[in-house]
């Protein structure tokens, strides 16, 4: 079974908030894996309103729309354009998945559009999610720019998105914090490698919403829910290898995720 999954390709869908930092992830991260890991990587960007990509997109969705066509053929302002764009995309997932299903690498990574909600609250996200894991072992990373993680309850919310994105995409998800070169990212690392020095600052934080991150924090590490939240730097390289791993074990079924 595990030799099963590893012959198939690897499938890592990019989410997060506008500005996360996924476009740049995706192509540090996949070079990091050509390079320490030898494996094929291709690059797949679902954003029709991207202006460039800092990788080379192996499939582009902008191949079939982009919000500035939309925008000038529909007479839309660039919100309701990128919302009718990712319409335009959902209704041609069909050809978007064959280009996707034909690209023979071994490890695909799938940008998405820059707002979050865009992708995950839309029906093309969870569509596209469940072929791609049709064609091979898909998980979906949600990234945020750790700069949301300065309080522990903060931080507990970004490990229940987490799960909203598992739950939504129907995959595993994984929690990652990017930009971890940035100042104040060192407080947020004790608490990403430990559920428990999460806890026990969330003690320490008053009021009734701490206590619920709290109870939230204890049910999530009880069903063993990805719990490591590794923090990244597409600058540095900075917890790649660690992102890797946690990905590795998901695939293979084989790790302990706490
Ligand atoms: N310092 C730092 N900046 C980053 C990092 N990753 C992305 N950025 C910056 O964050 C901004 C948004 O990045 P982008 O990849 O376009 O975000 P996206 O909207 O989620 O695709 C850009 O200005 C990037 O240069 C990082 O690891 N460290
Ligand atoms: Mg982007």
């Amino acid at each position: 079974m595990r030799r099963l999954l590893l012959s198939r390709a690897q499938y890592l869908i990019v989410v997060g908030p506008a500005g996360s930092g996924k476009t740049t992830l995706a192509a540090a991260f996949g070079r990091w894996i050509e390079e320490n890991q030898g494996l094929r990587v291709a690059y797949v960007n679902l954003d029709p309103g991207a202006e460039s990509t800092p990788y080379r997109p192996d499939v582009d969705v902008r191949r079939w729309v982009t919000v500035q066509r939309v925008m000038k053929e529909r007479g839309l302002g660039p919100n309701g354009a990128l919302i009718a764009s990712v319409d335009e995309v959902y209704a041609r997932r069909g050809e978007v998945l064959e280009e996707i299903a034909g690209l023979g690498a071994d490890f695909v990574i799938v940008d998405t559009p820059g707002q979050m909600e865009l992708f995950l609250f839309h029906e093309s996200g969870p569509a596209i999610s469940r072929e791609l894991a049709k064609l091979g072992a898909a998980s979906a990373l949600m990234l945020f720019d750790v700069s949301l993680a300065r309080s522990p309850s903060h931080f507990a919310t970004l490990r229940l998105m987490g799960l909203v994105a598992q739950l939504r995409l129907e995959v595993p998800a994984v929690v990652a914090l990017s930009k971890g070169d940035l100042r104040g990212a060192e407080r947020v690392g004790a608490w990403a490698r430990s559920p428990h020095a999460l806890l026990e600052d969330l003690k320490l934080e008053p009021g009734v919403v701490s206590e619920l991150a709290g109870r939230l924090v204890e049910a999530m590490n009880e069903f063993s829910l990805a719990a490591r939240i590794p923090v990244v730097s597409a600058v540095t390289g900075e917890g790649f290898r660690e992102l890797y791993d946690i990905l590795h074990e998901i695939w293979c079924a084989c790790g302990d995720l706490t």
